[in-house]
């Protein structure tokens, strides 16, 4: 079994629960996205999955696909996420076989030993502050915490999730990992479009 690479350095990685989100922000240029939608009926689901697809493709954007790894598959998504539960249920082989991207969520040391096995093409790391987005299970690890999973990792590419804000994106940014996964910071801002290019500046400034 084997999950094709991506880049170490996946920028701005915001998650979305809709297709207007997703092309709103292909339209500014983001690259890196997830579609993320927890309560819709399978028919709506499979909807905004194709749709949104074929819009990153359009833009040949790496979008991501939460859960759903079927129909990732069956639209040819850039990728699949998924859970830690969910790792039980997806069958990862086919995943590979489909060519599809594989990132995992983890919470602790303990979780991301468990991951190993598989070779993501990814590692989340999360969360890392205190969220409203998700009822988390498991407490905000912090940029110390954060930093050593990176170091250890080393060539793994990860991703840090998990209250991040356009203020504390530099201190995340400076624990040395590939790419800041973003919900509200951008879906809840007053302006989305000058949090995108804020995020952006950082980023490519760390560069
Ligand atoms: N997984 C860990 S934290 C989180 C998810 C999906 C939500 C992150 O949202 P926000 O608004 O960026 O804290
Ligand atoms: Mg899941």
């Amino acid at each position: 079994m084997h999950f094709p690479k991506v880049p170490f350095k996946l920028g701005l990685y915001p998650v979305v629960d809709s297709v207007l989100w997703i092309e709103r922000l292909l339209n500014v240029g983001v690259r890196t996205l997830q579609l993320r939608i927890k309560h819709s009926t399978i028919d709506e689901k499979r909807d905004a999955v194709r749709h949104a697809i074929a819009l990153a493709k359009k833009f040949d954007a790496r979008l991501f696909i939460n859960d759903e790894w079927q129909l990732a598959i069956e639209y040819q998504a850039y990728g699949v996420h998924l859970g830690q539960e969910d790792l039980l249920e997806a069958d990862l082989s086919a995943i590979a076989k489909a060519g599809l991207r594989l990132g995992v969520s983890t919470h602790s040391d303990v979780e991301i030993e468990r991951v190993l096995p598989i070779k993501p093409s990814y590692i989340a790391l999360g969360p890392v502050f205190a969220t409203q987005t998700k009822e988390m299970a498991m407490p905000p690890q912090g940029i110390t915490k954060i930093a050593e999973h990176v170091a250890k990792l080393s060539t793994i590419p990860t991703v840090a999730i998990g209250g991040i804000s356009i203020k504390r994106a530099e201190d995340v940014l400076q624990t040395g990992v590939g790419s800041i996964a973003v919900v509200s910071a951008i879906t809840q801002a007053t302006d989305w479009r000058s949090a995108v290019t804020a995020f952006q500046q950082l980023i490519t400034k760390q560069r």
